[in-house]
């Protein structure tokens, strides 16, 4: 008994092949329509799987071509052994019974159990969508437990609905900042995630490009070499410049800029770790009075540093992110990650070191199709 399955676009042209192969005499044991695997397969039109069988003398033959030609995981030694115990029962058969009715319909349901046998191991094979979609996207970069929850979201959903699912639940957490100007802006974050770069990408959109008036004020002198890098920037644009030096001087900073349209305010970068550092520039955002506080926060900031950097920044009053150097990264899991945890509005995001021309202000389905790595910075 030879018993194979076929695949084909319909069952007529399934037919045509069994036909060829096994003969005229092939009886159809099995029928089904399926989708092919793979994450592509979801979206493709069903196949038909026809599963067919004749008599034959060379069982040991077919079973062996089956198991290979499936690829399965089965080692020679349970392969010989398997296709011994069959032969030897074949025998023995032989010899003592003659009743060939009896023996065919034995022989015909040990093989039922090995072709069942064989499809088990197929299945177990076979990679789920879970598991695809859940490799693709830790690929990308997304947090393993906002994939489970994504996954777990779609569980019950219909299997070609599944990724158009995940994709519409990851734009649903694109939130963005629509009205991401203000009178004074407050830039905050780690140290070298590019405040200060960012600061003049935005003064040179708005300064030279839009004609607004812009003012610049920095509290960074922490750091040699932090003030000389925006009084540059003032300078090339020609606009005024300030610098605080302690908390009085902020308020007389802000009067001293009343008639710009806006004014951004340069901050030291920070690490969340250090709680003193991070109550003193407290003092700084609050007495600037400003209601749009930017954290600005790398690509390629570790996943489990974004919760950290999320809370400790959060108690400076921040409401926007702005997610820098994308320029520097392959994949773009990163922006959901920190969308997820840092739970603000995205202003923009800025993708190289040109001053003012790399910043942008993606649309959700732009930010969607990098996440999902259907799109990249160059
Ligand atoms: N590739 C790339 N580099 C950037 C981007 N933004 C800033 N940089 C670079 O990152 C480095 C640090 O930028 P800064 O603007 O000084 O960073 P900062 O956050 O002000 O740093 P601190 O004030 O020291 O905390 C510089 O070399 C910038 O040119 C970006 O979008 N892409
Ligand atoms: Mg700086």
């Amino acid at each position: 008994m030879i018993i194979k399955k076929y695949t084909a676009n319909n069952v007529n042209e399934a037919l045509g092949k069994i036909r060829q192969e096994l003969g005229k005499d092939a009886v159809i044991i099995s029928q089904k329509k399926m989708r092919k695997p793979g994450l592509n397969g979801l979206f493709s039109k069903k196949i038909v799987e026809i599963t067919a069988a004749v008599e034959s003398q060379d069982n040991k033959k077919y079973i062996k071509e089956d198991i290979s030609k499936k690829n399965l995981n089965v080692s020679d030694d349970i392969q010989n052994d398997l296709l011994e115990a069959l032969a030897e029962r074949a025998n023995t058969k032989e010899k003592y019974e003659t009743n060939d009715k009896a023996d065919n319909s034995e022989l015909l349901s040990e093989m039922e159990q090995i072709k069942n046998m064989i499809n088990t191991l197929v299945l177990n094979k076979e990679e789920s969508f879970t598991d695809k979609t859940e490799e693709y996207l830790e690929k990308q970069d997304i947090s393993k437990e906002i994939i489970e929850n994504l996954l777990l979201k779609v569980k019950n959903i219909d299997e070609k609905e599944k990724l158009n699912k995940i994709k519409e639940l990851i734009k649903e957490e694109i939130i963005l900042e629509e009205n991401y100007l203000d009178k004074i802006m407050v830039f905050v974050g780690p140290t070298g995630v590019g405040k200060t770069t960012t600061i003049a990408k935005l003064a040179g959109k708005l300064a030279l490009l839009e004609k607004k008036s812009v003012g610049l004020i920095t509290i960074d002198t922490y750091r040699i070499g932090a003030v000389e890098q925006l009084k540059t920037y003032a300078e090339i644009m020609n606009i005024p410049f300030n610098v605080v030096f302690n908390l009085k001087d902020m308020e007389s900073a802000i009067k001293s800029m009343e008639n710009c349209d806006v004014i951004l305010i340069d901050t030291t970068g920070r690490s969340s770790k250090n709680t003193m550092q991070l109550s003193e520039l407290r003092a700084y955002v609050e007495k600037s009075n400003s209601k749009n506080i930017n954290l600005v926060l790398s690509s390629s900031v570790k996943n489990t540093d974004i919760k950290v950097i999320g809370d400790s920044y959060k108690n400076l009053g921040v409401n926007r992110v702005v997610i820098t150097k994308l320029d520097e990264t392959s994949t773009y899991g990163s922006i959901l990650n920190i969308l997820k945890e840092v739970n603000v509005p995205l202003s923009f995001i800025t993708t190289g070191q040109n001053v003012p021309e790399d910043i942008k202000f993606p649309s959700k389905e732009e930010l969607l199709s990098l996440i999902m790595g259907e799109n990249s910075i160059c």
